[in-house]
């Protein structure tokens, strides 16, 4: 016993924040809508529409271009204080450049801003959730460090104009799976460079992320604003006892969290990735390593920028030393082959195994090698084709019980969750088959009708609950 009172063990700590999450290509369609520019999604996917089950897009999606009321009502309906969503680049600046801005765009969030603090909900904003402006990605996109000077004058404009308004700050939504559009290919652009434009993306958006902050600090620290990334990555466990795959672990979290929170925490990658893709980078007979080298102002520049941890959590993995995948790429280079424990209960996604237990883990590690950084869950959520809700109260229930034992057991600095998501949409290549929402959208009604599921009046009840109030 920690001799902490029971109520701290059921309730979570006062202040905590209950939210929900979207993105914008995945909810707000509107996707050429009042001079608003083409997106790489909007590009590959009139370009192959096969790349989506049944042809599937975001043209129309949940429309919250046109109903942002609509999701600003289940939310508050619901009780969430907090709502976290993403700007599209292309929205506000068509060409993606500041040569040309589009006022209705810029509209639009302000007027979603404004309905979301007029029903006392505090916005978590994105700046960038994967829907680069397409004009960019002609010129290479993320590839070219030109995109980095284009990114932070896009940022300095967001922060002007909503800076005095969102607090909450999110430049890059998983830069993994952004570096994973360009090494591989299950998103835009999909260019399936292996093992290089992975590195070399990625690159870039530290180099952004890392100017963008400093941007921040010189020109709108009065506005007390407090900027993260959302990390992403499995919680990994090892497949055996042994000393190889016990190791594996730390590697799986260093080539995935690792990959970018070391750099913006710490300085520079994580040692073991450095080592092991030169190390591979040389066998291959290139005289320059695939993972880039940062000159060492820049190192000083991208480390230490981020004020809190944004923390996407969803499943864990088993993890053993080995080789797998093509040669080269991001996964051979880690030297760790994953899987699922049977054990795991399966999802409506095959990437999906629902450990609630990873969540609680997870934290710890961030905790221990990041230190006491205020940490806030930016995702957690379980997907069903429409027929589990059920499964979902189950997967939230669990996942919010670990969070408390992070918290007041392990004592990580969780300050809030954003749940994944407020309502159904656009879930990448899985289209509209896969739900993730607590509020169902009939997507076959004009205005997209929004209704509460089983699990949104859940967590109605659970956090009425659960909220330790002033
Ligand atoms: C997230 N993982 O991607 C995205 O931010 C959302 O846009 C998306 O809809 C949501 O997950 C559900 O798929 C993830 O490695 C990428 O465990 C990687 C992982 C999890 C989620």
């Amino acid at each position: 016993d920690d001799g902490l009172p029971i109520a701290s063990h059921t309730m979570f700590p006062k202040g905590f924040m209950f939210g929900a999450s979207t993105a914008a290509y995945q909810v707000e369609g509107g996707w050429n809508a009042d001079g608003k520019g083409v997106s790489i999604w909007d590009d590959l996917l009139h370009k192959y529409p096969e790349y989506v089950v049944y042809n599937m897009n975001g043209d129309v999606s949940d429309d919250s271009y046109h109903f942002y009321k609509d999701d600003v009502r289940v939310l508050k309906e619901i009780g969430f204080q907090t709502y976290r969503f993403s700007i599209a680049w292309p929205r506000v600046l068509p060409d993606g450049t500041t040569s040309n801005i589009n006022q209705a765009g810029i509209d639009y969030y302000m007027n979603l801003i404004d309905e979301l603090i007029a029903n006392g909900i505090e916005p978590v904003v994105a700046l960038y959730h994967w829907d680069l402006p397409v004009t960019l990605q002609k010129f290479g996109g993320w590839l070219n460090p030109k995109v980095v000077d284009l990114f932070v004058d896009y940022a300095d404009l967001m922060f002007k104009t909503y800076g005095d308004k969102v607090k909450w700050w999110i430049t890059i939504n998983e830069p993994e799976s952004v570096a994973g559009g360009y090494g591989g290919g299950d998103a835009a652009p999909a260019l399936n460079l292996f093992g290089t434009g992975d590195y070399l993306s990625g690159h870039n958006l530290l180099r952004a992320h890392g100017k963008t902050y400093r941007l921040y600090q010189k020109k709108y620290s009065h506005f007390g604003g407090k900027i993260s990334m959302a990390f992403c990555g499995a919680t990994c466990y090892p497949a055996s006892d042994s000393p190889e795959d016990i190791a594996a672990v730390d590697r799986c979290f260093q080539f995935s969290f690792g990959w970018f929170a070391h750099p913006v925490i710490k300085g520079d990658y994580p040692p073991v990735m450095r080592e092991y893709v030169d190390e591979n980078s040389m066998a291959e007979g290139r005289d320059v390593s695939r993972l880039p080298y940062f000159t060492e102002e820049e190192i000083q520049e991208i480390n230490g920028t981020v004020d809190w941890f944004g923390l996407n959590y969803y499943t864990s993995q088993m993890v053993k030393a080995g080789l797998t995948d093509m040669d080269p790429s991001l996964n051979r280079d880690s030297r760790i082959i994953k899987s699922f424990n049977s054990s795991w209960p399966t999802s409506g996604t095959n990437w999906l195994r629902v450990v609630p237990q990873g969540l609680r883990l997870i934290a710890t590690k961030v905790k221990e090698a990041y230190g006491d950084i205020p940490i806030m869950v930016t995702e957690n959520g379980y997907p069903d084709h429409g027929e589990h809700d059920d499964l979902r109260i189950g997967y939230f229930e669990t996942h919010l019980a670990e969070l408390r034992r992070a918290i007041y057991e392990d004592g990580c600095n969780i300050f809030g969750i954003c749940i994944w998501s407020i309502i159904d949409n656009f879930e990448w290549r899985n289209g509209y088959t896969v739900k993730f929402g607590v509020v169902n959208v009939d997507f076959n009604s004009p205005n997209r009708t929004r209704t509460l599921k089983n699990s949104g009046y859940w967590f109605q009840h659970y956090i009425a609950m659960h909220k330790l109030v002033e």
